[in-house]
């Protein structure tokens, strides 16, 4: 190498930096030698350079990248370890693939030559970790994989790579970098410079668009259903009113992210089935599985309309929710080209007073019932339901903005949260572990937010928690951390005995596989990095707990975990 080349795996960072990528979340091995080499030289040119974070497990790698991009709309990117670190980040694919998020995944390769080249193999994981396909691992969770060949590759590949991962639908891409490329020399070409291969961002098909608008606007008992929320913050405001003025009723039927506030009047709660066995059109916003198909009778003359980047969801091999009109682009622009369609329709003012009445009178009950029922929860221990209303009320008297991360934490129905991106849920890809590392990413992505983690006792466990706290305190990211510990796995008890019911299990006292007792004291794990940690077993003291952990985490910039004692639902 002479004094002003670059190797390979030196331009890697410059080039990120070049695409606009901020940080790249790494777990590192001995392939990285060359990246190392070339990240220290390229700060000494004093490049704009991405900030790497280092973490102690794949999991909160990929799970930080995809909290990040949740909150910043922008592509991070991750590098692994070869085929090891890339097994244990296959989950984290699984979550960014169902979840539409563009993640640029680097994995080293161990050395093809066994020797007389620079780079070849050294210790005997050279040839332990060599595969036929590595990108095998991933490919079915990725838009687009390659293995770099040559050295002068560097800007080209990088720069498909982020457009792919950035075109519509997005997604995760894969690259292998074998160890002996990076040690070689690359032209500078291109590598100070953004991509010329601009996403694609596809639009509904005009017709297709004045159709679904004409069949909405003549409904007489349409519905929505909106699972992964309305794409922006000015189609999220322009949802609330539209659904208003058209008097649409809503349900956010398993939603991962909030399309409408849970207070809205038109807001008719998680259950669209009732609505569904009446409903003349249903308008189906980026919805995965907007329904459970085997529970509602449709009615034949039914329309169904869907909307998002992938309205069939064509790489799901399964999936027959109708589709009368399809309208495939951006969840957000596309939404509210719909909206401008609707209002050039006639409107029967008297017929939408009297629907919005009903609707409005259905979800006031529907809000009163999940009053009661978190109040019900107060006790020793507590329901989740009555932690969820708790930090929903902790949350509403703030006034910066917040967002809850959960997985198996606190249920949507209860938070009474009303901003856009104030919510976060597994995808429904459901690879655990992801909600801690997911919140960290997005106080990364916004320090001024208030972020929680919530989550069952068995989803922190996934999550690698040591790793998390470390990197949490490394990064001073002041997440708060409500651990729901009922000591088992609830959901998969819940789930045989719903497909059981009366069956052996339910007669037996206790569900065998499903027990995490006895439950480790997890606030001793959080204290490790230096956390500020309390143990909460009343309900009626979690409201004080709450205020303590947002003073802690606003005023100290410190992390905080709750270890929540929860009743069994
Ligand atoms: C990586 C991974 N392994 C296993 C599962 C299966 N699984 C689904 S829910 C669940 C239990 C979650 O337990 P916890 O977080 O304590 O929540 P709870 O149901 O007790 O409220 C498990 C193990 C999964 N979804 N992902
Ligand atoms: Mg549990």
């Amino acid at each position: 190498m002479n004094e002003t080349a670059m190797t390979a795996g030196g331009a890697i960072f410059g080039k990120l930096g070049a695409l606009g990528v901020e940080h790249v979340f790494v777990n590192s091995g001995t392939d990285f030698p060359p990246i190392v080499e070339g990240l220290i030289e390229a700060r000494r040119q004093g490049l704009r350079l991405p900030d790497p974070v280092t973490c102690p497990h794949e999991t909160v790698a990929m799970g930080m990248a995809h909290g990040y991009h949740l909150i910043s709309g922008k592509v991070p990117a991750v590098m692994l370890h070869t085929n090891v670190g890339l097994a244990n980040g296959a989950i984290g694919a699984i979550n960014a693939w169902c979840d539409r998020v563009p993640v640029m995944m680097m994995s080293g390769r161990t050395p093809v030559a066994e020797a007389r080249r620079f780079g070849a193999r050294t210790v005997p994981v050279g040839w332990g970790q060599e595969m036929f396909d590595q990108a095998a691992l991933v490919r079915e969770c990725t838009k687009w994989d390659y293995e770099l060949r040559f050295p002068d590759q560097v800007a080209e590949v990088f720069d498909r790579a982020w457009s792919i991962a950035s075109s519509v639908p997005q997604g995760p891409v894969y690259l292998t970098l074998p160890r002996e490329v990076l040690c070689e020399d690359t032209p500078p070409e291109g590598l100070d410079q953004p991509s010329r291969m601009a996403p694609v961002r596809p639009a509904p098909d005009p017709a297709a668009l004045e159709e679904a608008a004409r069949l909405l606007a003549q409904a007489r008992a349409p519905l929505i259903i909106a699972q992964r929320g309305a794409g922006s913050e000015t189609a999220f405001a322009a949802l609330s009113r539209f659904v208003e003025d058209r008097a649409l009723p809503v349900s956010q039927y398993w939603a991962t992210r909030l399309a409408l506030p849970l207070g809205h009047p038109m807001h008719i709660g998680w259950n669209p089935d009732a609505w569904l066995a009446e409903a003349d059109v249903v308008l189906v916003i980026d919805s995965l599985a907007p329904w459970w198909p085997d529970r509602v009778q449709l009615r034949p003359d039914l329309k169904v309309i869907q909307l998002g980047p992938d309205p069939l969801f064509t790489r799901t091999p399964i999936r027959n929710f109708p589709a009368d009109l399809s309208l495939v682009g951006e969840t957000a622009p596309t939404l509210l080209s719909l909206i401008e369609a609707v209002e050039r329709q006639p409107r029967d003012a008297a017929a939408l007073d009297a629907r919005r009445d009903r609707i409005a009178a259905a979800a006031a009950s529907d809000r009163e019932t999940l009053r009661k029922t978190s109040e019900q929860g107060r006790g020793q221990p507590m329901t989740k339901a009555w932690v969820a209303a708790c930090l929903g009320r902790a949350i509403k008297a703030q006034e910066r903005p917040a967002t809850v991360f959960h997985e198996l934490g606190c249920p949507l129905p209860h938070l009474d949260l009303d901003h856009h991106n104030s919510y976060f849920q597994e995808p429904h890809s459901g690879g655990l572990g992801w909600g801690l590392p997911a919140a960290m990413g997005a106080q990364l992505a916004d320090p001024g937010r208030l972020i929680f983690a919530t989550m069952g006792d068995g989803s922190y466990m996934f999550a690698n928690p040591t790793a998390c706290h470390l990197v949490a305190e490394a990064h001073a990211l002041p997440v708060i951390t409500l651990v729901l510990n009922n000591g088992e796995w609830g959901a998969v008890r819940q789930s045989v005995l719903g497909l059981y019911p009366g069956g052996e299990a339910d007669r037996a006292n206790a569900v065998p596989l499903t027990s995490l007792q006895p439950s480790p004291d997890f606030t001793l794990t959080a204290a490790a990095s230096r956390a500020h940690v309390e143990t909460v077993t009343d309900g009626a003291e979690l409201p004080d707990a709450l205020k303590r952990a947002i003073r802690v985490a606003t005023d100290e910039r410190r992390q905080v975990l709750l270890n929540i004692a929860v009743r069994p639902d």
